[in-house]
């Protein structure tokens, strides 16, 4: 298993502000040490930076939309559920919101959830008949006494609510279920590169980072099944010390290493995000010998604003909005046999 990530340096550039001890570098040393060794130091953070938003995939003008309410000052949350509405509401992407693929039976069932910078959080799962669930978990955060809302309650809590009731299922996405269903094959398996979950990331003027994550989920998935995109700590974390992460993939994998709070944690102890982030998908890897037929990939962005990223499958791009410029970004991965 490489360790690249216990011998490199964290480079925390810029001038500014230390935030306490609660960010890390890893020191000059070259030799591996357990990760409690290691000496904390504080952040540096360099304002001028912000505000930035990341978000999965190659989402141009979601990003932009988030960027650019960022810009004119709006706060990390809005600015997420903003940008990933444009997606819930792309007909075209069968992942996310209105024309996602449905389950077996047909039903397009969607996740989301939101989490903010003060560490309040909202989801929403196995939605029905409702586009844009991120801003529904919101209100769930914030209206309700609750954090999770699923299926039937959610919806009607959605229309109490004055969101509208709509069809998700769009012509294109019935005929290519029908077609799946000719010769269904029942496997939990995502196909390497036929998923488009938008998770995004903000941090605003202020510097308060907060995230949001909307899915239709697997495609063809059995009926009630709800993957990582909706469970805070596992397709979304944020603690606004430190810094937030999001997942796009595999969902059973990801909330078996509770991939998203398990980043957030290991740039807590001192890695940067790219270092966090090949951490949590070598832990994934290494105890699944099926991940050859499988993708996940994470982002992450710590107080500073540095940016990291990993997956496991070559394909995977996220999008990176800074200084108004919104630019797609490659990204390594780990197989490379
Ligand atoms: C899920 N993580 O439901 C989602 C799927 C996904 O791009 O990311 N698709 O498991």
């Amino acid at each position: 298993m490489k360790r690249r990530h216990f011998i490199k340096n964290a480079s925390l550039t810029g001038v500014g502000l230390a935030v306490g001890n609660s960010a890390l570098s890893c020191g000059n040393s070259t030799e591996s040490k357990p990760i409690q060794d290691q000496t904390k130091t504080a952040m540096v953070i360099d304002k001028t930076k912000f505000p930035t938003a990341i978000c999965t995939w190659g989402f141009v003008n979601a990003n932009a939309k988030a960027g650019e309410e960022l810009s004119k000052g709006v706060k990390a949350l809005d600015a997420a559920i903003a940008g990933v509405a444009v997606e819930e509401e792309n007909i075209k992407n069968t992942t996310v919101g209105k024309g996602g693929a449905p389950d077996r039976e047909g039903n397009v069932t969607l996740d989301a959830c939101v989490m903010d910078s003060n560490g309040d959080c909202g989801s929403v799962l196995y939605v029905e008949n409702i586009t844009n669930v991120a801003a529904l978990a919101k209100i769930v955060m914030e209206d309700t006494p609750h954090v999770i809302l699923a299926g039937d309650g959610a919806e009607e809590f959605a229309y109490s609510q004055g969101f509208k009731k709509e069809k998700l299922l769009t012509d294109a996405s019935e005929k290519a279920w029908k077609k799946w269903m000719e010769s269904p094959e029942y496997k939990p398996i995502i196909n390497i590169e036929n998923h488009d979950t938008i998770g995004m990331l903000c941090i605003d003027k202020y510097g308060d980072i907060a995230g949001a994550c909307t899915t239709s989920g697997l495609s063809y998935k059995m009926k009630g099944r709800v993957g990582d995109s909706p469970i805070i700590g596992s397709g979304l974390f944020i603690d606004n010390e430190i810094g937030g992460a999001v997942a796009t993939g595999m969902g059973e994998e990801v909330l078996k290493t509770v991939g998203s709070f398990l980043i957030v944690e290991l740039m807590r102890n001192g890695m940067s995000p790219q270092q966090a982030c090949e951490e949590a998908i070598e832990r994934i890897v290494s105890k699944n010998d099926r991940y050859k037929d499988f993708q996940i990939a994470y982002i992450a962005m710590n107080k500073a604003g540095d940016i990291g990223s990993y997956c496991i499958h070559e394909g995977f791009t996220y999008m990176k909005y800074e200084d108004s410029t919104n630019e797609n970004v490659k990204v390594d991965f780990y197989n490379k046999a």
